[in-house]
């Protein structure tokens, strides 16, 4: 029989995401979580405090994946779900809009192609509508329960694609966040950052054109440049992935981001 593999992960970055008194920490052996000593968090103290707050003490960890289209999200989704769960992590995947049966009729009438006009107001109060769904059904319970969520998209989207593409004013679309997440932010957010006519060129090759694929290159540069900014603004939140390499050299950089991550540096 050869040697077992037996790895000890702290993470010390809680410290200021869930306002915990003490590190957490990890005993795995063959890549199977042996031993957790969960965190305490504390309520109302540090930056993540949102979440404790919002969702009780035992916490996960939110993980949001962003770009424009035809990037890569789901094809990398399923590599991060992957690579937490065989390490032991309890992964839930999900997407907005969407992620409930009522969240996702809402996505649903998002991305139709209609002779109606959809005014940019009413996409933005749709947007916001899925997610209050969302949140209080999905991604809040999963995290009281310890899981991390995964999802494809969330509130960067609407600066990206609402604030960005569509001109709305940032300070609005922040005042709907405070409605309806509270305090609640995701921990980490990875963008996945490529050539606009390169990623429309891969989506199209995928399925026909949604009501947002039908948009403009000067709409998809706007989306784009407003990922660029927010990943700029907070390093310690944001990181941006060179998403026009070969899927493989995308994959390692994320598995740095992953590692970083769970060992608690980032
Ligand atoms: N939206 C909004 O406006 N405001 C909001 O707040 C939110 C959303 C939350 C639906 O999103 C729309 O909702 C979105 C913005 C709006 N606009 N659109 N369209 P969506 O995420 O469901 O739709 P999407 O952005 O178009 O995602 P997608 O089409 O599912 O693409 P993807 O997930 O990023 O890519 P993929 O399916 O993983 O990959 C595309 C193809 O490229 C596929 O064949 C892969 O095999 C291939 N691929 C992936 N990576 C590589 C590499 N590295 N090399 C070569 N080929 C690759």
């Amino acid at each position: 029989m050869g040697p077992i593999s037996i790895r000890l992960v702290a993470s010390t970055r809680s410290v200021y995401t869930y306002g915990a008194k003490r590190p957490a920490w990890w005993v795995f052996v063959e890549n199977k979580v042996l031993f957790k000593r969960k965190r305490k968090a504390v309520k109302g103290v540090g930056m993540g405090a949102s979440v404790s707050e919002s969702v009780g003490a035992n916490i996960g960890r939110f993980i949001t994946m962003e770009g424009t289209e035809g990037v890569g999200k789901s094809t990398n989704l399923g590599f991060v779900r992957d690579w937490l769960t065989s390490r032991g992590i309890h992964v839930v995947v999900t997407r907005e809009p969407g992620g409930t049966p009522l969240a996702e009729e809402i996505r649903h009438l998002l991305l139709s192609n209609r002779d109606e006009p959809v005014f940019p107001l009413t996409e933005l109060l749709l947007i916001f509508a899925a997610r209050a769904q969302h949140l209080e059904q999905v991604v809040k319970p999963a995290l009281a329960r310890g899981h991390w969520v995964l999802c494809d998209r969330f509130t960067d989207s609407t600066f990206a694609y609402q604030g960005g593409g569509r001109g709305f004013d940032r300070a609005q679309i922040r005042q709907l966040e405070t409605l309806v997440q509270g305090t609640l932010r995701p921990d980490m957010t990875l963008i996945l950052d490529i050539d606009i006519e390169l990623g429309l060129s891969r989506a199209r090759q995928r399925s026909e054109p949604d009501r947002f694929e039908g948009e403009t290159i000067a709409f998809f540069q706007r989306v784009r440049g407003v990922y660029q900014e927010l990943a700029a603004s907070a390093p310690e939140r944001y990181t941006l992935v060179d998403a026009g390499q070969p899927l493989a050299a995308v994959q390692e950089d994320i598995e740095q981001v992953l590692v970083t991550l769970l060992d608690g540096r980032g």
